[in-house]
């Protein structure tokens, strides 16, 4: 029996791997100050215990002491502020997108609308009810799979605009680096920059109602030239076609 991954995925998106090394740096530090304190402590308990004869020392109103403990957590927090912004405002920096997704949440699934293709459409749960009432055997990506995926090109930067038409959800795929609020009135603005072809999963991260975990969300990503066709195949036809 193989483990289950322990860590965070590292994704495929420039930002995944920024979040994730973000992470790496911050559990470094928590596990060096980890061994470090229970270092001290140990060491403390074992020689200066009362059987040897230690008698307690008074650290009360050291200034020295007071300053250190409260200059070393500051350094370390501006430590971990420093590179952490500077990935904040890359994931906000939507420059030089190629293309321009808008992406909706219901009650309960997303739409999808390719604003400079005239795309659009709705992905719903595609998992049979038998599966979910316990009557057939389940499938690999139980609960993970949708009837239309969100296909995008790889190597492009990808502009998506988040929002919801009824309560709030929230777009979340892991392996994109991405978790997305979409809330009613409002649009957010993120980008994603797919490196490797492939299927991606993910789910609503909001607790959104009676079927917030049957609202799967799945993107393909493919070659530009798999995305040209598969554009062709899906534009509405240019003369009075209505979506
Ligand atoms: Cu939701």
């Amino acid at each position: 029996m193989s483990l289950p991954p322990m860590n965070m995925p590292r994704g495929v998106t420039p930002i995944s791997h920024d979040i994730y090394n973000l992470h790496m740096i911050t559990l470094y530090i928590c596990c060096a100050i980890g061994v470090a304190v229970f270092a001290v402590l140990f060491y403390t308990l074992i020689k200066h215990r009362r059987s040897q004869g230690a008698k307690a020392a008074s650290f009360h109103g050291n200034t020295l002491v007071e300053i250190i403990w409260t200059t070393i957590p500051i350094l370390i927090l501006v430590a971990l502020a420093i590179p952490a912004t500077i990935v904040l405002s890359r994931i906000h920096n939507t420059d030089k997108s190629k293309l321009n997704i808008k992406i909706t949440g219901y009650q309960w699934k997303w739409g999808y609308e390719y604003l400079d293709q005239g795309i659009k459409f709705l992905s719903n749960l595609s998992t049979p009810q038998a599966q979910i009432d316990g009557v057939e055997k389940k499938d690999l990506h139980f609960l993970q799979e949708v009837d239309h995926p969100m296909v995008v090109p790889i190597n492009q930067k990808i502009r998506l605009l988040v929002t919801s038409d009824d309560v709030i959800h929230d777009w979340w795929v892991p392996e994109l680096g991405l978790k997305q609020d979409a809330i009613p009135g409002y649009i957010n603005e993120n980008w994603i920059y797919v490196t490797k072809p492939g299927t991606y999963r993910g789910q609503c991260g909001e607790l959104c109602g009676a079927q917030h975990g049957f609202m799967p969300i799945v993107v393909k990503a493919v070659t530009a030239d798999q995305f040209k066709q598969w554009v062709k195949a899906h534009q509405p036809k240019k003369q009075g076609a209505s979506v």
